[in-house]
């Protein structure tokens, strides 16, 4: 479906473009990032090429073992050359919504330590100012069992903060690390930067799903199948 397609197109775009041998990879969450697995794969086999991929979930690192790539961590590998990752919403100046998959927490840190950061997304992404697009709110990592407290004080930020429960498990969402997820909603966010050290100040928030310039590229599959950059 034109989904689908769009997201495939702007991953194979971004691997094509970004992923060079000898390169250690940072490799995101999320569905878009699947096809972007998908063409590395392709391009390793086809070049020999000789790489090694940094994962930011059990999602991602099964998307690597899976893939037969050279799995490793930051440990080891803390100078990533690129990470690629999906995003909920783009704006703009590529500040980014993430943490629709609740990974952002390990997304960040390695989108932080990589020399350059690509965004692949459909258009349904391709957004002018956070929260026009996305409207499950702006995913926070909490501890747990300071959820209440870290509730209250988004609420009196103006938010409509939500603790995110599982679907497919009774209770909340547990994310990698052992945490909870808030999704906080905020209407259109015009100053992103204030608005992620805001939360962040809140003693009990781990990480915010506010990716805040970040980003160098952003390619987006369009619905008649071409890939828009916007940089
Ligand atoms: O959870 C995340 O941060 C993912 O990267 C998400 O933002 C994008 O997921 P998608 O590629 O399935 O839309």
């Amino acid at each position: 479906d034109l989904v689908e397609k769009a997201k495939k197109a702007a991953a194979f775009a971004a691997v094509d473009e970004y992923v060079k041998d000898g390169m250690t990879i940072g490799v995101g969450s999320g569905s878009t990032i699947v096809y972007a697995v998908e063409r590395i794969v392709e391009r390793v086999k086809a070049e020999n090429l000789k790489l090694v991929c940094i994962p930011t979930s059990f999602q991602a690192r099964q998307l690597i073992v899976e893939g037969g790539l050279v799995l490793s961590d930051l440990s080891r590998h803390s100078a990533i050359d690129v990470a690629i990752d999906g995003a909920d919403e783009a704006d703009a100046q590529l500040n980014c919504i993430k943490g629709g998959g609740a990974c952002m927490l390990q997304e960040k840190i390695v989108a932080y330590n990589a020399k350059r950061f690509v965004v692949v997304a459909d258009f349904r992404k391709k957004s002018e100012t956070l929260g026009q697009q996305w409207k499950a709110g702006v995913p926070i990592e909490v501890i747990p069992l300071a959820y209440v407290p870290v509730l209250r004080k988004l609420e009196s930020f103006g938010g409509k903060p939500v603790l995110r429960m599982a679907k497919a498990k009774a209770g909340p969402v547990v994310t990698d690390n052992g945490n909870f997820v808030v999704d906080c909603d905020f209407g259109l966010i015009q100053d992103p930067a204030a608005l992620d050290k805001r939360i962040a100040s809140i003693p009990g928030v781990v990480e915010t799903g506010l990716f805040v310039n970040m980003a160098e590229k952003a390619f987006f599959g369009m619905q008649d199948g071409t890939v828009e950059t916007r940089t």
